[in-house]
């Protein structure tokens, strides 16, 4: 694709959840300013949110009965990616070879340490075959269970695609953002209700709020789209289509984290900073983040399938675990790389084009409560235009 059809899609991707984006917005805006006692801002100030670059809003919400950090704080110190395999080989796929666990690095380094790492998680098929490595700094939370599931679907990624009929140049995703998209999917899925009752991780008989797990999962995939798509593609577009001044570097990166996100910074960020290189894709991964926001709509076009034709389930409420057939449904997404064109792959796969309907449908009946909840609230983010 042209970097202009590119920057198409990322828009569409906008335009398709803005509405959505719009009424959380609002709603972070209320609730943020009862939890600090202060007047309903015009705009989220950058260090009211849970995350230093907005980019996840989960930690607003609390859904009494799924709180699985207390439940994974008593696991031992191997559990989550010894687990993480579990689930991946109760779908039919193999285990991970030992030199996987030889030579990945994955938990944080000791204080003594006489080097440090990047210890945001990365996964790498060192030699294009059998070496497949990880970089994590994995603590027995939530946040790691989600991305040991992510970083292990690009194992398994990797493992599928290195086979006889694939050539060594097209090892690699059907596009980038397959490659990010799997073990997002088994990430979403595994917080479900269903998944988490059937490990016997919650209560099965705790009520729990559907809204409110709802609207969590919004604050983690709808929240994504106007940072993943907006504010972090278009500052590396400035950057390097329209080689963006040095004087102007922290301007632009506000200025679009306020037309996307509407966040602005606690106070004056002047050109003595470079907030934008605090994500480490700005630093080392360059042009590549729009690939995580086309990533969450494939994972929803997946998930749709694989609930509605596979399972049988209703795609708010799935159990995966030990389902050979998506397994098998996965693999064989998997297993081509980029030896099909990935359009093509989505038709033989769910018989669709890429779409947000899915995703969009999805977080649908929390339009209405959203809706009610900010009657009466003023929304300060323009309709999209
Ligand atoms: O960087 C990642 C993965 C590594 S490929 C953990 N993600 C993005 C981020 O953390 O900013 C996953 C979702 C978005
Ligand atoms: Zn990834």
């Amino acid at each position: 694709m042209t970097v202009e059809e590119m920057r198409a899609v990322c828009q569409s991707m906008i335009k398709d959840i803005w509405p959505l984006y719009r009424e959380l917005h609002t709603w972070a805006r209320y609730t943020l300013a009862e939890k600090y006692g202060k007047e309903v801002p015009d705009m989220l100030p950058a260090h009211w949110m849970p995350n230093r670059w907005g980019q996840d809003w989960t930690a607003l919400v609390n859904v009494e009965g799924m709180n699985l950090d207390e439940v994974l704080k008593e696991k031992p110190g191997n559990w989550i990616v010894k687990e993480g395999e579990r689930f991946y080989v109760s779908l039919g796929l193999d285990s991970l070879p030992h030199s996987f666990y030889e030579l990945s690095s994955l938990y944080p380094l000791p204080d003594d340490a006489d080097y440090k790492k990047n210890n945001h998680a990365s996964a790498w098929h060192i030699d294009l075959n059998n070496d497949l490595r990880s970089l994590m700094s994995i603590v027995n939370n939530t946040r790691w269970w989600a991305t040991t599931l992510h970083e292990l679907g690009h194992i398994y990624y990797f493992d599928a695609y290195t086979n006889p009929d694939v050539p060594i140049v097209l090892r690699t995703g059907a596009n980038r953002g397959y490659h990010e998209a799997i073990g997002s999917l088994l990430g979403l899925a595994s917080l479900q209700k269903p998944f988490l009752t059937g490990l016997g991780l919650i209560d099965e008989n705790a009520k729990t709020d559907e809204t409110m797990t709802l609207l969590k999962e919004a604050l983690e995939y709808i929240v994504f789209i106007p940072w993943g798509a907006g504010v972090m593609t278009d500052f590396e577009w400035e950057l390097y289509s329209n080689n963006l001044d040095a004087g102007q570097f922290n301007k632009k990166w506000w200025n679009l984290k306020l037309e996307y996100q509407g966040i602005v910074p606690p106070a004056e960020r002047g050109e003595e900073y470079c907030d934008a290189t605090s994500k480490t894709h700005i630093n080392n991964d360059p042009a590549q983040y729009y690939d995580y926001a086309i990533s969450y709509v494939l994972l929803f076009q997946f998930h749709d399938y694989i609930a509605k034709n596979i399972l049988k389930q209703d795609p708010h409420s799935t159990n995966y675990w030990g389902s050979k057939e998506t397994g098998k449904f996965l693999y064989d997404i998997m297993k081509p790389g980029a030896s099909v064109d990935w359009r093509e792959l989505l038709q033989t796969s769910i018989g669709s084009d890429m779409s947000a309907k899915p995703m969009v449908d999805y977080f649908a009946p929390l339009m209405d409560y959203l809706k009610e909840q900010n009657k009466g609230r003023e929304h300060t983010l323009p309709e999209y235009n």
